[in-house]
């Protein structure tokens, strides 16, 4: 990728201007985002959007467009993992006066944040990806289709404070019935659910009103479902290596490696990230609660209000399940997920700053976010 010298030469030759610049506009800068960075340009900061995130060095984009970044020794030291900047986000950047090299000073309020609980035995949380109107799940429809890890992904996807869209890719190779999976999943998740394939262009133009310009798009989901090649087609140009999936377990072999953010002709903002073998739900309480909508309303009956719907006296959960009114797998994985989530002990500091952001990305809009936290 060309590196244009973004952050080289004088502080002086860089834009400190909170007119937003087309170059910026194009990667999602707007008037809030102008107004919030005002008194950080009077601190010599310059904007820029974290594009891809390669082990340990970003590449961002600013007014003068690519540079790759590092974190300042304060950003390092002050930032919990997953305070650290993600793809998608966006910092206020400053050119060392020693080798006039950009690094990141800060970041953004985020006005969404689609996370999951890190890989492996830690306990914490990964932002995957940041700042996002729209999150696609992707899953695949021949044989890839797991749905109690859709309900994970889009009960993150939920309380991410984007709109969780479920993208069921390959139409091209569906039988009858996994096509009929994707009228039930829409009517059971409450969400938007797609299927098209890349191949043929089937289902390309439900999802291009998506695909507005300045709007910013991740792709999740396992490997192999077709994410980036999903992204190459809608690019009309190879933006990401593809490669054909193992034949012996269609499980695909982790093609893409790292999140990238690609400006797309049309305006959109697409991120495509690589596979995920593991997705930990992380403080999503809320998130797993709406994409169970219709467990939640029954559960308003059960007799006590922590009621695990497993064995108390007068759980109405029970009841209704007892009569056929539930589907009992999704009775049994909402109470896993809910397990899951209880079993993740934070410090009370963290867990309530977490939600008061999921709070408020859910109550008021992303642009009264911003306005509160960084006061212009
Ligand atoms: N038949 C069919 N094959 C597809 C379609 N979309 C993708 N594929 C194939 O699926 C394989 C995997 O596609 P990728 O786009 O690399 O998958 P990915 O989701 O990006 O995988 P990771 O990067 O590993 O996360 C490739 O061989 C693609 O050609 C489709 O719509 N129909
Ligand atoms: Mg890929
Ligand atoms: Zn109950």
């Amino acid at each position: 990728m060309a590196t244009l010298d973004v952050a080289a030469g004088s502080p002086a030759a860089l834009p400190c201007s909170v007119e937003p610049p087309d170059a910026l506009r194009a990667w999602g800068w707007d008037a809030e985002r102008a107004v919030e960075f005002e008194p950080l340009a009077e601190a010599g900061l310059w904007p820029a959007r974290v594009a891809a995130q390669h082990r340990g060095l970003w590449l961002v984009v600013g007014a003068r467009g690519e540079a790759f970044a590092s974190p300042t020794g304060r950003l390092r030291h002050r930032a919990d993992e997953g305070d650290l900047p993600s793809v998608g986000d966006w910092v206020g950047c400053v050119s060392s006066p020693h080798d006039g090299e950009a690094r990141i000073d800060l970041v953004l309020a985020r006005r969404s944040m689609f996370r999951r609980k890190a890989a492996g035995s830690r306990l914490a949380a990964q932002v995957v990806a940041a700042n996002v109107d729209t999150i696609f799940v992707a899953t695949s429809l021949n044989g890839d289709l797991n749905e109690r890890r859709l309900e994970r992904y889009v009960a993150m996807g939920r309380e991410s404070g984007a709109e969780p869209v479920v993208l069921l890719t390959k139409a091209d190779l569906a039988d009858a019935d996994a096509r009929d999976s994707a009228v039930r999943l829409e009517t059971e998740l409450r969400v938007h659910v797609i299927a098209l394939s890349s191949r043929t262009g089937e289902g390309l133009d439900s999802v291009s009103r998506w695909f507005a310009a300045g709007k910013t798009l991740a792709l999740v989901g396992s490997s192999g479902v077709g994410k980036s090649t999903l992204l190459n087609r809608l690019a009309g140009q190879e933006l990401m290596v593809t490669r054909e999936i193992r034949e012996d377990d269609g499980r695909g072999r982790h093609t893409t490696t790292h999140r990238e953010l690609f400006l797309l002709a049309s305006g959109a903002l697409v991120l495509d990230t690589p596979g995920m073998r593991e997705f930990g739900l992380w403080d999503a309480e809320d998130g797993v609660d709406d994409t169970f909508a219709e467990i939640v309303e029954i559960a308003v009956g059960c007799r006590f209000a922590d009621c695990s719907h497993k064995f108390e006296p007068g759980c109405a959960v029970q009841a209704a399940a007892a009569r056929g009114r539930l589907d009992q797998a999704r009775l049994k994985a909402y109470r896993r997920l809910a397990r899951e989530l209880a079993d993740q002990p934070k410090p009370a500091t963290r867990r309530e700053k977490d939600r008061q952001f999921g709070r408020a990305v859910r109550n008021a809009s992303a642009e009264r976010m911003a306005r509160k936290r960084y006061p212009g």
